[in-house]
């Protein structure tokens, strides 16, 4: 596959509902695109970099300015025999895992397609129908969140995961196990405590959660296995897993007993293979997190839940849950049974919205091999 052109481009598409975590609010959610073309095919991918870099140190346009300046010079007119061969040609870019997977997921869904099959059968996926969960963001009171999981539950979602932070986390927790005593049920901090917290958060062991996903600050590993030592609920790491060393790292400190895998956090589709084979291995359950990504992003990451490993529910939801109207067609839909039937045909599996993708395109630049 050579390396003809990349077209980045950043979209604006506004929410259905704003999304609130213990870093701030999303109302509009800019959407950065990698489109790559190679032997006359064309590959998508999303750089899934929040607006401000608050979730970890990445953002959109700090992104696009290292892609533009550093990642695309790299690749643009190289040739690679296989899309996995892309990471060892960025291995000088320190850091900027989401910047690095927008250009080497792109490359998949160019090698996918050029061998007739689905990409998540070329990444050596099994799963034909992938079991899924929801997110919800911080709610005003807990009789709204309630609610929210109610509706959430009657669609047939199989795993409920809320948002927390200090002051709106037990009245919230509790009022939704005691409507909900059997679901599975998670809660996400995004590193909103310290070990300060220690006795409140081992008061969380009363609810029978399925997980507590980053309680602790965003790049750390060794605070969490101190944590994990003092109380029983299990610990998930997002935010603080970045590569395979870093997983080592978590799991032999015995820091967390799950690992969320997202793909642009940890650099892509190679990377998030390399991580999933490891936990696998050491019998460390993982799953695909969400990143509000448009239809792009989740198509990718539906590819990438069907690897073995990936046995709890992602945050993958229904393409309607974000968006008025989302860039892929078919959008994303779940059964009744809370779970979603991957697309079989080549490439990514969903046909691309061109119309829309331009509609809603503020910035946009291309780069092409000499
Ligand atoms: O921590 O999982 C997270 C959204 C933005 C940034 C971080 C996170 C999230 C979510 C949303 O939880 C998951 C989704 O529905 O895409
Ligand atoms: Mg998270």
């Amino acid at each position: 596959m050579r390396v003809d052109s990349i077209t980045l481009r950043k979209l604006q598409m506004r929410l259905k509902a704003p999304f609130e975590t213990s870093f701030g609010v999303t109302y509009d959610r800019p959407i950065l695109l990698v489109e790559l073309h190679s032997d006359g095919l064309t590959g998508w991918s999303e750089v899934t970099a929040t607006e401000g870099p608050f979730y970890n140190s990445e953002s959109v346009d700090i992104a696009a300015l290292v892609l533009r300046e550093f990642v695309i010079p790299l690749v643009l007119g190289k040739t690679f025999a296989t899309a996995a061969a892309l990471p060892e040609t960025l291995a000088a870019i320190r850091g900027h895992e989401m910047a690095r997977a927008g250009i080497e997921n792109a490359l998949w869904d160019i090698e996918a397609q050029q061998s007739g099959v689905p990409l998540w059968k070329l990444l050596g996926g099994r799963q034909q129908e992938i079991p899924c969960g929801v997110s919800l963001g911080l709610q005003t009171t807990p009789e709204r969140l309630v609610e929210q999981v109610g509706i959430e539950l009657a669609a047939g979602y199989q795993r409920i995961k809320i948002k927390i932070k200090p002051g709106k986390d037990l009245a919230y927790i509790s009022a939704v196990r005691k409507s909900h005593p059997n679901i599975l049920f998670s809660v996400d901090a995004n590193s909103a405590y310290t070990l300060n917290d220690l006795e409140h958060l081992r008061s969380f062991d009363q609810f029978n959660l399925l997980m507590i996903e980053q309680p602790l600050w965003w790049d750390d590993i060794y605070a969490h296995s101190k944590l994990q030592r003092q109380i029983h609920t299990k610990i998930c790491l997002d935010e603080s897993i970045r590569h395979l060393r870093d997983a080592q790292a978590a799991v032999e400190l015995r820091a967390c007993g799950i690992i969320n895998i997202k793909l642009g956090r940890v650099g892509g589709f190679s990377s998030a293979r390399d991580i999933q084979a490891f936990c696998l291995g050491r019998k460390i359950p993982n799953w695909c997190g969400g990143m509000l990504e448009c239809g792009i992003g989740r198509a990718h990451n539906i590819a990438v839940s069907t690897l073995p490993g990936y046995t709890l529910p992602g945050d993958i939801s229904a393409s309607t849950r974000y968006w008025v109207e989302d860039v892929i067609e078919p959008e994303v839909t779940v059964t009744p049974q809370g779970t979603i039937k991957v697309p079989q045909t080549p490439g990514l599996g969903y046909h691309v919205r061109h119309d829309f993708i331009e509609r809603w395109t503020v910035e946009k630049q291309t780069f092409r091999a000499s």
